[in-house]
């Protein structure tokens, strides 16, 4: 497929509600949207970094940047046999996964719909309906936590997982788990603590947790390992798997027994394929994370969690948890049962509302083959 064009595009979209996870607190998105023409069909990927550089390095500004002034102008004009050549022509760009992963994962949507198939069979996806649960932000107080949970568990919604920091941990669980002593339940500190904190960490052990999302700091593999050493409930490593080399890493090291994959993170569906194939051979189960996506992102979250390594309910919820309008149409939505049915018609299965996306375009930059051959 030969790559035309490429159109970045950045929205501005309100959540329905503020989050609040350790590094702090985001209601206003701003969202970079990825549309390649490849061979007359429009294929669109979602940049799933953050407004500020706290979750990771990378932020709004930072892939604009990085994608108008590198990847774009490098790209448009080439021709690929598939989506996944893209990655080995991005070898010169250091980091940066996340502005990778938009461009990356806009041409795999372009080659689904070229092949007409659903994105989830081009990736060799086998579940046809996923897992879903939901994080849920800090709160006030646990009594207002546990009235969220009941909330999300009445939507059907399989796992709960709580965002916590120091200071907001040990009750709001304890008080969760007193209510409902039986569902899945897990915690994500976003690197909030340190291994001067490993006897407070231990006391969640008590809780039964399916696990412990990144309590250490977001670059320490090492640390992890020795903190996994001293507590029971497994830790699940997000912030610090940037590729497979690093969920290797993790495993060997013993730094954690299960990982959280979020294709902006690991660089898009190619790596995270085979991110979750190493791991499926390792014993280690993998779950899809989320980045508080719009429709776009979501839609591909969902035909990543069709993988057969993907064996826990990821965080991918349904687009009116978060938005009163979406990017796509139908909206995403979530069966009493707490699953998302993946749809079966080609490219992402969801259709970009381009009116929308237009009204809520606030940045626009465009490259076409034509162009960058001047
Ligand atoms: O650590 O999983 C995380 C949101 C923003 C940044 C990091 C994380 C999150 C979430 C929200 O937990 C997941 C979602 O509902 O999209
Ligand atoms: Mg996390």
């Amino acid at each position: 497929m030969k790559i035309e064009s490429i159109a970045l595009r950045e929205i501005h979209i309100r959540l329905k509600s503020p989050f609040e996870t350790s590094f702090g607190t985001v209601q206003d998105r701003r969202i970079i949207l990825v549309e390649a023409i490849a061979d007359g069909v429009s294929g669109w990927g979602e940049v799933t970094c953050g407004e500020t550089p706290a979750y990771n390095s990378e932020t709004t500004d930072t892939a604009w940047h990085v994608i108008s002034d590198f990847i774009a102008p490098f790209v448009v004009g080439k021709n690929l046999a598939h989506a996944s050549e893209f990655p080995p022509m991005m070898t010169h760009i250091r980091g940066h996964e996340m502005a990778k992963s938009g461009v990356e994962n806009a041409l795999w949507d372009a080659e689904a719909q070229l092949n007409r198939v659903p994105l989830s069979k081009l990736l060799g996806g086998t579940i046809e309906e996923i897992a879903c649960g939901v994080s849920l932000g800090i709160r006030e107080n646990p009594q207002s936590l546990v009235k969220r949970v009941e909330e999300e568990l009445r939507s059907g919604y399989q796992r709960i997982k709580l965002k916590i920091k120091p200071g907001k941990d040990y009750d709001f669980v304890a008080a969760v788990r007193k209510e409902f002593p039986n569902i899945l339940l897990s915690v994500d500190a976003n690197s909030a603590y340190t291994l001067d904190d490993t006897a407070h960490l231990k006391k969640l052990d008590e809780f039964n947790l399916l696990m412990m999302e990144q309590p250490l700091s977001w670059d320490d593999i090492y640390g992890h390992s020795k903190l996994q050493a001293q507590i029971q409930t497994p830790i699940c490593l997000d912030e610090c798997i940037h590729s497979t080399r690093d969920a290797v890493t993790a495993i060997e090291l013993k730094a954690c027994r299960i990982i959280n994959i979020k294709l902006g993170r690991v660089s898009g569906h190619t790596e995270a394929r085979r991110m979750q194939e190493e791991c499926r051979k390792r014993g280690i189960p993998v779950w899809c994370g989320g980045m508080l996506e719009s429709g776009v992102g979501r839609a591909h979250n969902i035909a990543m969690s069709t993988l057969p390594g993907f064996t826990l309910p990821g965080d991918v919820s349904a687009s009116q948890r978060y938005w009163s309008e979406d990017t796509i149409e139908p909206a995403v939505e979530v069966s009493p049962k707490g699953t998302i049915h993946v749809p079966k018609t080609s490219g992402l299965g969801y259709a970009v509302r381009r009116d929308r996306v237009e009204k809520l375009t606030v940045r626009r930059n465009d490259w076409s083959a034509r162009r960058a051959a001047d």
